[in-house]
């Protein structure tokens, strides 16, 4: 850096800009220039002011120090936070863990009397199963022709199950026992998730978007809707996957290791549940999102993803110094 002379002074002497990275090189008493706050420049003499420059540089240091770990707090928040924001924070604690069909695409997911009933999506894929809660081996199989993508399962209060398909508008009902199609329901738009909110006799369905619609459990008919949002305001779309428990709605958040808890009453958020870490770095690696949640009677919850090796039987605790 070159010799500058001071705008007002006229003096020659180093940059205003090295006052804080030079000033303690300089020998004691010796002449320098300093910027002063307005941007002037002024010729200051040594000893005092070496003290001054010290005083000033631990100052910086001290900030610089303190706005780094502010960030860093931010940051460490931020990152938790990337679900939407709710008052409650969750983390899932792994009771159990049980092997998952490693090329079932989940799609739905619900416990019926001690086993599990799941539907995997994709054209040409899509299947409903019932598989064993103890050992996680398939007992029965019936594949969904190949023009349907199949989605959410859920079983109606007489016991027959009724799985969504995704953009064909079917709703294919089946027998509880042998999983076979024993009669269809029409709607329109997009078919996601399905859960069977009893104590308010309704069927709750997803669509991808931040809208859950009512529909009536014996002809499929529209009730109502409600919009989700969260702590902010802001609405939660990409609900997929969904567990109705004791009149609320638990909701996997598409393409995130996210859990919603809904009340479907008004939309607002109870919790989120942060489910990340439940897979191996190379089991994630393998294997595609988050999704499929259903309650076991115990007050647990069976957890698992599209192309999971691996589901997970999970009680939840708050997480620590949440707000
Ligand atoms: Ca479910």
């Amino acid at each position: 850096m070159g010799v500058v002379t001071s705008r007002e002074t006229g003096v020659e002497g180093r940059p205003p800009a090295v006052i804080v990275a030079g000033v303690d090189h300089l020998p004691p008493g010796a002449d320098r220039v300093h910027q002063t706050e307005d941007g002037a420049s002024a010729r200051v003499v040594g000893g005092s002011t070496d003290r001054r420059a010290r005083r000033a540089l631990v100052l910086v240091a001290i900030g610089v120090v303190l706005v780094g770990l502010l960030a860093a707090a931010v940051w460490v928040r931020a990152g938790r936070e990337t679900g939407p924001a709710a008052q409650g924070g969750l983390r899932p604690v792994v009771e159990r863990r049980l092997p998952h069909d490693p090329e079932a695409f989940t799609q739905g997911l619900e416990v019926v009397d001690g086993e599990v009933i799941e539907s995997t999506g994709l054209y040409g894929e899509s299947s409903v199963r019932r598989w064993d809660l103890d050992t996680g081996r398939t007992v029965d199989q019936v594949d969904v022709p190949q023009e349907f993508f199949a989605e959410g399962v859920t079983a109606l209060p007489d016991g027959r199950l009724v799985q969504l398909t995704w953009k064909e508008g079917t709703a294919f009902v089946r027998n509880p026992d042998t999983l076979a199609e024993v009669g269809r329901f029409d709607y329109e738009g997009e078919g996601w998730g399905i859960c069977m909110d009893e104590p308010n006799d309704r069927l709750v369905m997803s669509d991808g978007s931040a809208t859950l619609t009512f529909r009536d459990t014996d002809t499929f008919a529209v009730e109502g809707s409600v919009d989700v949002i969260d702590d902010g305001g802001a609405p939660v779309s990409e609900l997929n996957e969904l567990e109705c428990v004791d009149g609320r709605v638990w909701a996997n958040v598409w393409q995130t290791d996210t859990i919603v808890v809904i009340d479907p009453v008004d939309g607002s958020l109870d919790a989120t549940v942060d489910a990340s870490g439940l897979l191996t770095e190379d089991q994630r690696a393998e294997a595609d999102v988050l999704n499929g949640i259903a309650a076991l009677p115990d007050g647990s919850f069976l957890l698992t993803g599209k192309l999971w090796p691996a589901a997970f039987v999970v009680n939840f605790e708050p997480i620590e110094g949440d707000r």
